[in-house]
């Protein structure tokens, strides 16, 4: 079986330790970082969801699947990463509150790391109060806020109402972004911009700072 396929089922088939050995040979047959990334880990978590629709899988199948890849983009994150980059600014990210998901918030914030901007990480169910609290302590240029339900993406919003009330929202960008989330949501809250992905969420925060 191709290596890339091992990760694959390592994920789909919810085997963290195949797909992070299979992760790790591959790293030492000389596959790039956004290889592996992009054409084993990411499809594989999208099998995944669309087993999870189709009522093949159940919540703790997605989570050991969702497991195992963590496990993956712990390994290929320092080479995502690299070192010594100059340093162009600041974002704060987090999952918004009510909402567990936090692999894509993970892979954006890696995708900034690697880009050079230090990421404050406030993990996930992170309240209005929370962002603003971190807004105040860190001084970042970014504010990003990641949703995967339509049930949460909903609190979006208060962050910036939030951020209003407390006389800080000219300070910072405020950018969402999650399945569930677009262009056209973000306008209707008055976020300052949307990325569809990480790749996007890089190039989004770059033109912001230019
Ligand atoms: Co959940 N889940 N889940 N889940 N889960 C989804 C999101 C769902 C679409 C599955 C489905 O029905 N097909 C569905 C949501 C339906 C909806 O509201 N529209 C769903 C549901 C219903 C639920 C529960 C309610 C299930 C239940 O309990 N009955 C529950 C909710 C828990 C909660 O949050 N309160 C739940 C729980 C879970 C697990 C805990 C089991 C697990 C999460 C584990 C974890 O994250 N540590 C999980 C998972 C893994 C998924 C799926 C399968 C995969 C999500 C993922 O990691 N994708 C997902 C189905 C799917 O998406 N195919 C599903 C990979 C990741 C790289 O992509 O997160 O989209 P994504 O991130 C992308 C972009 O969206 C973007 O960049 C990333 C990288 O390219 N992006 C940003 C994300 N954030 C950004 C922020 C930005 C910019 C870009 O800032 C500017």
């Amino acid at each position: 079986m191709d290596i890339l396929e091992e990760i694959r089922m390592g994920i789909i088939e919810t085997m963290p330790a195949q797909a992070k050995s299979a992760t790790e040979k591959a790293l030492s047959m000389g596959y790039e970082a956004k290889q592996i990334l992009n054409d084993a880990l990411i499809p594989a978590m999208d099998v995944v969801g669309k087993l999870f629709k189709e009522g093949e899988y159940f919540v703790p199948e997605v989570l050991v699947a969702a497991k195992a890849m963590q496990a993956c983009m712990d390994l290929i994150e320092p080479l995502l990463i690299g070192s010594g980059v100059e340093k162009l600014g600041k974002a704060v990210t987090g999952t918004i509150e009510g909402d567990l998901h936090d692999i894509g918030k993970n892979l954006v914030g890696m995708m900034l790391k690697g880009a050079g901007f230090d990421v404050i990480d406030l993990g996930v169910d992170v309240t209005a109060e929370r962002f603003v609290e971190a807004v105040k302590r860190e001084k970042p240029n970014f504010v990003m806020i990641s949703a995967l339900l339509t049930s949460t993406m909903i609190n979006m919003p208060k962050v910036i109402k939030a951020l209003e009330k407390e006389g800080l929202r000219n300070k910072v960008k405020v950018l969402v972004g999650g399945a569930p989330v677009s262009q056209s949501y973000a306008d209707e809250i008055g976020a300052d911009g949307y990325a569809e992905d990480s790749s996007s969420a890089v190039e989004l925060v770059r033109k912001f700072i230019e």
